[in-house]
């Protein structure tokens, strides 16, 4: 591998860990714990598994030496960081004991299921300490949900002699690790599962995960190119800016990159769905922001869009609700018709309120909408045009309210959509750190002898010496939600808070931000320099953990 002197200059970085991790290590237990919800159901689905105790590292005097082989996966979406996962599992498991083997599974949960994997040696992994980006054994996101996938694993596991396996991944992953350490649990099969937060989305938290790892380095690397954005606006003073956002579902990376940047207006999914908003109304709200500025002489600005928008309108949620069970029970009917027939047996099968919405949007993301799913049954929102579906819609409004004397502005729109560019980005000193030190609970976690737990990092706005590492029973997260028509056991995904502190901070500066121009340039991340520029944590963590 070529390296940039950037990379160089990085691999020497050595990312720092909290007091609890640094040498000989004790597990201090806490009480039993309960699911967040459907307890029930929970403990039943997961009798192996469930009401175990909250685990903290704190400075002990015996160093593990277990001996033990380790696999990894990098599960799902890339999210910066995740290399220094697996550099501090190699590590802590190779100082436990230098015997001791680390696997990487190849391309996602798919490898350990087709066997497919290499040895991880020190050479190869100094090639990727503090580096962005899932290559150094790929990702993938086959879904481990069946027994028969489950067993084809043990297979392989046996044979290398792995006694823990950690997946890397997001909600979705890390309830099927659950599910995976309670079958192993089940069986008796010596194997432990364990996990680890990851998602640039962000929504992978709770009481226990302050943040999932990715975030910080790629909402950084968003905000600078928003802030980028939003100089050439006020320079050429010419164009709106309609920048969509990555996240899934929930709008955590548009907020935190609004609360950075100062955009004239960032949509908040959430809000839509609870003020129950229709899409005509969030055309009219930036219809009305870029009128006022133009009264003003200001014919430009930047809009933030959430990429999960279309899901949380209400009717279209209810659109999508409809269309999710329709396609488990009747999508081998039509998905191979041709767009016409499709669209007409879509249309026949829908209730007549979610009829009327599937007929008013446009072809592509009604297709979009009926049809492609990823394989944990997602609809691929990335896909979806949002910024020039409403930039398109708000052109329209402007050009109604010119006719009527309302609007006297220029109206041209420009497009971005930004999220796999932070994906890969090299992480930040924040989430260099954290992975390291996730990776090492990760290992400690092996070490002892637990499975069924996600390995966690707390008190992340305090310096890296007192942040708190340990470990949560994956299923204390979990509820019963529906997917793909059935109730299943899942980890319970974390939306913005409306009476949260970001969004609240949001609420007190939108209005002067969608007249004024009170734009701020975040500029690069910064590796090197004064801490303040170097170490600050995304202000979601710093306005949640101030709460
Ligand atoms: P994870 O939930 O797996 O971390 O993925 C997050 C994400 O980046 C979303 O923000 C985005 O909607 C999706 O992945 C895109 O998926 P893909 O990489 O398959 O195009």
């Amino acid at each position: 591998m070529k390296k940039s002197l950037l990379q160089k200059a990085r691999a020497l970085y050595q990312p720092k860990l909290p007091k609890g991790l640094q040498g000989a290590i004790k597990v201090k237990e806490g009480d039993p714990t309960q699911s967040v919800g459907d307890q029930d159901e929970i403990k039943k689905l997961f009798p192996n598994t469930y009401g175990m105790p909250l685990i903290e590292f704190v400075p002990g005097d015996k160093s593990a030496d277990s001996a033990v082989n380790v696999g990894v996966i990098l599960s799902g979406g890339q999210a910066p960081g995740g290399h220094n996962v697996i550099c501090g599992i190699f590590d802590a498991v190779k100082k436990m004991n230098p015997a001791n083997k680390v696997y990487g599974f190849l391309m996602g949960p798919g490898g350990l299921v087709d066997h497919n994997y290499i040895e991880l040696t020190s050479e190869f992994v100094d090639d990727y300490r503090n580096t962005g980006g899932f290559d150094m054994i790929g990702s993938g996101r086959t879904k481990l949900e069946e027994v028969g996938q489950f067993e084809k694993g043990i297979e392989i596991l046996r044979e290398l002699d792995i006694k823990a396996v950690v997946i890397i991944g997001g909600d979705d992953s890390n309830t099927n690790a659950c599910v995976l350490a309670e079958y192993y649990a089940a069986k008796n099969y010596g194997v432990q599962v364990i996990g680890c937060p990851k998602t640039i989305d962000g929504d992978l938290k709770n009481d226990q995960i302050e943040t999932s790892f990715g975030f910080d380095t790629a909402t950084k690397v968003y905000a600078e190119l928003i802030g980028n954005i939003e100089r050439d606006a006020n320079s050429a003073r010419k164009y709106w800016h309609f920048i969509k956002l990555m996240g899934r579902s929930a709008s955590h990376i548009a907020l935190e990159c609004a609360l950075q940047t100062q955009p004239n207006i960032c949509i908040v999914s959430e809000e839509v769905e609870a003020k129950d908003m229709t899409l005509n109304q969030i055309v009219e709200q930036i219809a009305s922001a870029v009128a006022q500025r133009a009264e003003d002489g200001n014919n430009f600005g930047v809009v933030l869009i959430p990429e999960g928008l279309i899901e949380f309108i209400p009717a279209i949620g209810r659109l999508i609700d409809e269309l999710n069970d329709l396609l488990a029970a009747h999508g081998s009917d039509y998905k191979d018709l041709d767009k016409d027939a499709q669209r007409a047996y879509i249309l026949a099968h829908l209730s007549k309120e979610n009829a009327e919405t599937f007929a008013t949007l446009p072809e592509d993301v009604a297709r979009q909408l009926s049809l492609d799913r990823d394989p944990h049954g997602n609809v691929q929102v990335s896909l979806i045009e949002t910024e020039k579906l409403l930039s398109d819609m708000v052109a329209a409004k402007l050009a109604e309210w010119k006719k009527e004397g309302k609007y006297v502005g220029h109206f041209a729109a420009q497009h971005h959509f930004f999220g796999y560019e932070g994906r890969c980005a090299a992480p930040s000193n924040f989430d260099a750190d954290y992975c390291y030190a996730l990776g090492v609970s990760a290992a400690n976690l092996i070490a002892n002898g637990k499975t069924g737990y996600m390995a966690i990092v707390k008190n992340l706005s305090a310096p890296t010496d007192e942040w708190k590492a340990g470990g949560v029973p994956i299923t204390m997260m979990m509820n019963m939600e529906r997917r793909n028509g059935e109730m299943k056991p899942v980890i319970r995904k974390a939306l913005v808070e409306l009476d949260g502190a970001p969004f609240k901070k949001f609420c007190q500066c939108r209005e002067e931000w969608s007249r004024e121009t009170c734009f701020v340039y975040p500029g690069p991340i910064q590796y090197w320099g004064p801490a303040e520029v170097c170490d600050r944590d995304t202000r979601t963590l710093s306005l949640e953990n101030a709460a």
